[in-house]
Parts: structure tokens; sequence; C-alpha cells
């Protein structure tokens, strides 16, 4: 069978760019291939020890993750059908995340773009190199190794699928590699995973500024659509939305990357690729009209998660009942690999 593994951060509420680019595909991970007919083991983490690599406040850390364990129950995740867990609640992650420490190099890391774009919210130059020591005090050694921490992961659990946004590209072939480089380098204990990204909305924008990703993080909660706003606030965003002064709906993610969003967003909601939702809208001339049509689609969409949402928030023990059971789950599978890694570096 196919193992999927794929992993939230607790730092905020999931947005519509999570829903889209990983969570939808969640869920539907969980049926047979439709194709194939394999069938699937799935691992669906809140990866807790990658919030802490930005600054956390710990009482909003707990609920948070409380939360985003409610809204994946929300969007689909089934715990008869999945195994849904805390990271830190399975010792194992940082163990091989140290194992791998050891063989992968500096210059793999130094390669990635997610630590300078964060510094660089910090107020950090994203051209200054690792060789900069005014800039590397700043970086904390968590944040600059998650990926391999994030390798650690998936590889835990044998992954062998990983549907993902497409921000996490990069670090999934950094995960292919360190796969490839332990094999060679001991015994071949690790599969190659490969990613899975959505076709459409692989990469939804800020709603503030369409040049970046759309966010938990991001100071403005003008920025994204979480999954639990209002009909009034999505309506409100989306009309604030930056766009542009050009008349009509089209898609040019280039010349017009606030429309292209929009149009993106709605092809999403609706279930239909970018032309059909182009064509669509080839009547509407004012892009009011079109927001309209858009916020209408996410509002429809969005409905029937936010009523589970209520329901799952109202009983807590339930949730925490999953992710102890989850915990549970994905520890054995994870002290069955670590004796395999332990006995092949030499450590057993
Ligand atoms: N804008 C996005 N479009 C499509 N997919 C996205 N993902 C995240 N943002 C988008 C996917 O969601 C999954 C969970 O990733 P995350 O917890 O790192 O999400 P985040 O919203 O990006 O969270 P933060 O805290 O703001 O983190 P940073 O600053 O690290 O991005 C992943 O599969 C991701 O691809």
């Amino acid at each position: 069978p196919r193992i999927v593994f794929s992993g939230i951060q607790p730092t905020g509420t999931p947005h519509l760019g999570n829903y889209l680019g990983a969570l939808a595909n969640w869920a539907r991970l969980q049926d047979p291939d439709v194709v194939t007919g394999t069938s699937s083991i799935n691992y669906y983490s809140i990866v807790d020890l990658h919030a802490i690599t930005m600054p956390q406040n710990p009482a909003t850390l707990r609920q948070a993750k409380l939360d985003v364990a409610a809204t994946l129950l929300a969007c689909g995740v089934d715990p008869k059908r999945s195994v849904l867990f805390e990271q830190s609640r399975v010792r194992s992650h940082t163990e091989l995340a140290w194992i791998f420490n050891c063989i992968t190099p500096v210059g793999w890391l130094g390669r990635m773009t997610q630590w300078k774009a964060k510094m660089e919210g910090k107020g950090m130059g994203h051209a200054q190199v690792l060789a900069d020591e005014s800039l590397t005090t700043g970086l904390k050694m968590g944040l600059f190794d998650y990926p391999v921490l994030q390798a650690a992961d998936i590889l835990l659990y044998k992954g062998t699928h990983v549907p993902v946004g497409e921000d996490q590209m990069q670090h999934l072939e950094l995960a292919r590699d360190i796969a490839g480089l332990f094999n060679k380098t001991f015994t071949n204990v690790f599969p190659k995973p490969t990613a899975i990204v959505p076709p459409a909305a692989k990469r939804v924008m800020s709603l503030r500024d369409p040049s970046g990703k759309m966010s938990k993080s991001d100071p403005s909660d003008f920025s994204r659509l979480n999954l639990v706003d209002t009909p009034q606030l999505i309506q409100a965003k989306i009309a604030k939305a930056t766009t542009d002064g050009i008349r009509g709906v089209s898609f040019d993610p280039v010349h017009r990357p606030g429309m292209s969003n929009l149009v993106s967003i709605y092809a999403a909601m609706r279930d239909i690729e970018i032309d059909e939702a182009v064509k669509e809208c080839a009547d509407i001339t004012s892009t009011k009209d079109f927001k309209n049509r858009v916020s209408d689609a996410i509002i429809v969409k969005l409905q029937p998660i936010q009523s589970e949402l209520v329901r799952l928030q109202a009983d807590e023990g339930y949730v925490r009942k999953v992710l102890d059971d989850g915990a549970e789950k994905a520890e054995q599978v994870a002290n069955k690999t670590m004796e395999e890694v332990y006995k092949a570096v030499g450590l057993r």
C-alpha cells in the first residue's frame, strides 16, 4: 500500500491555502486510488516541534494544537482510517532527525529558501548568505534544520506519498536526497517519498500581497481566509483583496496576480478548471460583482466544514482521545523503524 504522511503546524487556525494545498487531499487520500485500487495507510501529524522554530506563546500553542486537530477532523480526516497525532508525542521524530543531521551536508540546508524568507520577515536581506556572521547570529539552529526534521517525520513511517502545497516542494526534494544518502551510507531502509500537489490552487496567495503565499503567520488577518471565518468576514476580506484596475475577469498570474489568485480560488471552490471558471465569469465586467461571486462560492464550500467544527469544538474530550490513540499507533510504527535505523548505523 501507499504510505501517506503529511503535517501541519499549529501556528494559528488553518486557512484556505492549507485546505486547498494540502488538507483537501488528506481526506481524499484515505480512499483507495481510483485508477489502481491501491489502498493507503495515512499518518497526519500536528507538527508542534516545527512550530517552535519561530517564537510561540506556550498557552496559545497548546490551544492551537487542539483547534488544528478539530479542524482536520472537520475537513474529513477520519480517525478510523488515519493516524492523527501530535509530533512531539512520538519522541523518535527528533531521534531520527539527529541521525540525519549527522549525514546531511550543511550546504544542502543553505540552499533552502524558507529560512531565508523567514529571516527576511525579521528585516534581514535575502541576498545575504550563511557566511555573513551578522545574519547567522539571528538564525536559530532549529529554523535552519527544520527540513531535516521534516525528512525524519516522513521517513519515520517510511512515507511514500506526501500531500503538500507547492511551497513544500524544495523540502520534499531534500527528504528524498536524505533518504538516498542514508541508504547509500548504511543500508537500504527508506523509500524515496513523492509529493502529491493538487493541480489547481497549489499555491494560494496572500489577499493583501499576491506576490507572497497565504500563511498562518502573516500578521495581517486580512491576508488570509481562515476556515473559521464567518460569511460576513469572508465577504469583507474578499472585497478588500488586492486586484487591479483592469476590467473583466482573466487568468494571468504575471500581470494580474491578485485577480488570478481569486480566479484559482473560485475554480477550486467550485471544483472546476481555471479555463471553465474564466468562461463562467466572462459576462462580469465589475470586479465588485466578481468578488461577490468568489465569496459566495467560498461561503457555500466552507459551510459544512464550519458546522462540523463547531460540533467538534464542543467535544474536546473526543478530540483529545483521537490524539492519544493516534500517538500510540504512530509510536509503535516509529519504534520499529528506529530499531532498523539503530542497527544500520551501528548503535545497536
Ligand atoms: N498558501 C498556500 N497555498 C497552498 N498550500 C499551502 N500550505 C501552506 N500555505 C499554503 C500547505 O499547507 C500545509 C501546512 O503548512 P504550514 O503549517 O507550514 O502552513 P502555513 O500556513 O504556511 O503556516 P505558517 O505557520 O505561516 O508557516 P510558514 O511561515 O512556515 O509557511 C503544507 O502542506 C503547505 O504546503
